[in-house]
């Protein structure tokens, strides 16, 4: 159900693009093409600080390439995971391309993590990562050049020599540029011209550059004859091809199909341009509010469109209620983005997320989905008031909640005596309600992905709330949210989850399995193992098995309860944390065991998972994220419960 007032300019926005669409690519993918990935061999030791940092470097990145088209940052310092990272768009895009090139480089090079260098070339931009200071580096062994598949079939030997000249002449004048690029387009003959550019990164000082331009075009030639070259450096990138790929390129190739092409394009945006005034008058219309026909470029008029909508706020609002995303105001970071307090003019206090995605190529498709998630309400979800799209970086704005989160308290030696027996019960069963509605009774079916105790957050009255519910769903064809957000919550996926990718609800009915058996025992799972080396689960198994649940019982929690219900609460961890999926009861179900009082649920028949080998397994822990379908290492079958899990913090 959506009102008047936000299905018009969604509409608009629909329309709008899909002509932005047929506009940028004749076959629907606005994303740029990744040239080549080259993730390092070196694996980090300590993965989850590692990524904060790799988000952090990539953040600082973002905001310097919208600004000039290139950036370099370091997070971290040496004795903490170090992460520098540098960007640069090459010299032709516009900065809107820009924008997006590093959007797609950067949704795409989170992949190679957890190896402590990576580098991406994408069609139009560079982007690169290191646990070293690599931006004055021209040169190693990975360097290489990527030649098209169509080859020239006439005039070889002008196309050879003529080319060669090119080339030679770009790479030689670029490094005098001030911004070290160089494009140019000589003709081979009649009806072939032949393109180039030649390009290093701002970081490199004049003569690492020349060095780099020099092998850059002995790599590119080695392409010829093929139609299109293009040399992969540590420090620069050269090209050549037949095709006008670089902008303005085009203008003076008369009586091409590029031509004609660029030509339907004008009428098809002439067109589009005359419906959408035509909705906007029409919208407008039906508003009676006023807005300023100012000429702004396509994608603002999107963002445009939205901004009107009851669900919108202003960036710059928002940048004020959190005092320019003050490193004070920071409560923490989530799987995407960081979270910063903030408070509004009228005094409301809320939680502001600075998603580490910039959606704004995807900001229609974001927008309707940041509707239907606030149409999600229930009392155990942290409610999202709303977005901002129109800024440099999108937002989303959820409701604030005073005791920040589960894991502050619970893990926390003072805190943790805050949360009675009876505050944890609530917990349990409140979270248990949250989710059974996420999964079977709002409108969307929503497949949570990250039940862990940070994201369930606590209000005054220690009322649980879930958090970062929803967004999966939008996210969900990008694995590499995984490598950057939830490495940190391993231990709470699901083993068929992590091993094998298949997510339904049973994976959260696990995670929620972990959770239980957490704030019962007041333990996090694996932080404490015993000198036996037996995780938290094994422990508890163990115990199972031999009738002594009890004595797992967070000390804090001793004669505040019945045995009875304690054992019911462990038994419904138990039955959760089953290897097989099958065997865990669904979140309803799990309510009702928890809040009735005949206490006939059944007993847990499989333990968790039997930990052979999870030392080994950590360090495969983000790859197995997404590459799920390969054959790694480790040997897992859930059936035969021959189990090797990574391991949590
Ligand atoms: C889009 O077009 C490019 C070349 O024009 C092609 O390589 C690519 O496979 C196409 N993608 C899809 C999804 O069709
Ligand atoms: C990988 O680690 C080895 C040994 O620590 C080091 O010599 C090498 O330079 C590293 N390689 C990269 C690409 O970081
Ligand atoms: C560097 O990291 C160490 C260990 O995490 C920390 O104690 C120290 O304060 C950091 N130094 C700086 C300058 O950030
Ligand atoms: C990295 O090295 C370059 C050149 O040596 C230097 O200018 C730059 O400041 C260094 N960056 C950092 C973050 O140390
Ligand atoms: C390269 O530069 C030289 C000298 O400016 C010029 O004569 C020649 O035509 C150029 N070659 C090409 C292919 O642009
Ligand atoms: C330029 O950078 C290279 C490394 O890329 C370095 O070896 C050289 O000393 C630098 N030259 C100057 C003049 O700074
Ligand atoms: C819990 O901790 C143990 C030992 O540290 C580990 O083997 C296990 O994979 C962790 N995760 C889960 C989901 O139990
Ligand atoms: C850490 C924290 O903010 N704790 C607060 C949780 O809520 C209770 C009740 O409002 C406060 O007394 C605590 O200070």
């Amino acid at each position: 159900m959506v009102s008047n007032s936000i299905s018009i300019p969604l509409l608009i926005t629909t329309f709008f693009s899909t002509i932005l669409s047929i506009l940028s690519d004749e076959n629907n993918t606005t994303s740029p093409t990744v040239i080549r990935t080259f993730c390092g061999n070196n694996r980090s030791q300590n993965p989850e600080s590692f990524d904060v940092n790799f988000v952090n470097t990539m953040e600082i990145i973002s905001s310097k390439i919208a600004d000039n088209g290139f950036g370099t940052a370091v997070s971290g310092n040496s004795s903490s995971d170090p992460v520098y990272g540098l960007g640069q768009c090459f010299g032709y895009l516009s900065s809107i391309d820009c924008r997006l090139c590093y959007v797609q480089s950067r949704v795409k090079l989170p992949l190679c993590l957890p190896a402590t260098s990576a580098r991406i070339f994408v069609d139009g931009c560079f982007l690169a990562y290191a646990d070293y200071n690599f931006s004055d580096y021209i040169a190693d062994n990975s360097d290489t050049s990527v030649c098209g598949s169509n080859k020239i079939e006439s005039n070889l030997i002008e196309f050879r020599e003529i080319t060669s000249g090119l080339v030679q002449n770009l790479s030689s004048e670029a490094y005098l540029e001030r911004n070290y690029y160089k494009a140019g387009r000589v003709s081979v003959s009649k009806g072939m011209e032949v393109y180039g550019i030649a390009e290093c990164w701002r970081s490199l000082n004049m003569t690492g550059c020349e060095e780099c331009l020099e092998s850059a075009r002995k790599s590119v030639v080695g392409c010829f004859p093929a139609t299109d070259g293009k040399a992969l450096n540590t420090g620069c990138y050269v090209r050549y091809s037949t095709e006008p790929f670089y902008e303005g390129s085009s203008q003076a190739s008369g009586g091409s199909s590029v031509l004609r092409r660029r030509l339907k394009v004008a009428l098809a945006s002439v067109l589009a341009s005359l419906v959408v005034i035509g909705g906007a008058i029409l919208w407008a219309k039906r508003r009676a509010s006023t807005t300023s026909p100012d000429d702004m470029d396509d994608s603002s008029d999107i963002i445009r469109s939205i901004s009107e909508s009851r669900l919108s706020f202003k960036y710059e609002d928002l940048r004020k209620a959190t005092n320019n995303f003050d490193q004070g105001n920071k409560l923490g970071q989530g799987g995407y983005g960081s979270v910063y307090k903030g408070i509004l003019p009228d005094g409301r206090e809320i939680a502001v997320k600075r998603l580490f995605f910039n959606t704004r190529q995807w900001v229609d498709q974001f927008f309707n989905e940041i509707n239907l998630i606030s149409q999600v309400q229930h009392k155990n979800l942290v409610k999202l008031l709303g977005c901002s799209v129109e800024g440099p970086e999108s937002l989303l704005v959820y409701e604030y909640l005073r005791n920040t989160s589960l894991d502050r308290f619970l893990f926390d030696p003072f805190k943790k005596k805050e949360l009675d027996w009876g505050r944890r019960f609530n917990i349990i069963v409140g979270t248990a309600e949250g989710l059974a509605y996420l999964h079977e009774a709002s409108e969307i079916r929503i497949i949570h992905r990250d039940i862990k105790s940070s994201n369930i957050l606590l209000d005054e009255g220690f009322k649980p709330k879930i958090a970062d519910f929803g967004l999966a769903r939008y996210f969900a064809n990008d694995q590499s949210h995984l490598s950057t957000g939830l490495a940190g919550t391993l231990g709470y996926m699901a083993p068929e989850y992590v091993v094998h990718g298949q997510l339904t609800e049973k994976a959260d009915i696990y995670s929620y399995g972990i959770l239980v058996l957490e704030v019962v025992t007041g333990r996090k799972n694996g932080s404490q193992t015993t000198s036996e080396g037996h995780s938290l689960m094994s422990q508890i198994w163990g115990h199972y098995t031999s009738k002594t649940l009890t004595e797992m019982l967070d000390p804090c929690l001793h004669d505040q309860c019945s045995e009875e219900l304690v054992l019911n609460v462990f038994h419904v961890g138990l039955l959760c944390t089953q290897a097989s999926p099958n065997l865990r009861p669904p979140m309803w179900r799990v309510v009702e065991m928890l809040i009735s009082k005949a206490r006939n649920i059944p007993l847990p028949t499989q333990p968790p998972f039997i930990n052979i080998k999870g030392a080994e397994f950590r360090n495969d822990g983000s790859e197995a994220c997404h590459q799920f379908s390969s054959s790694s290492k480790s040997t897992v079958s859930v059936n035969q419960l021959s189990l090797s899990i990574i391991r949590g913090r």
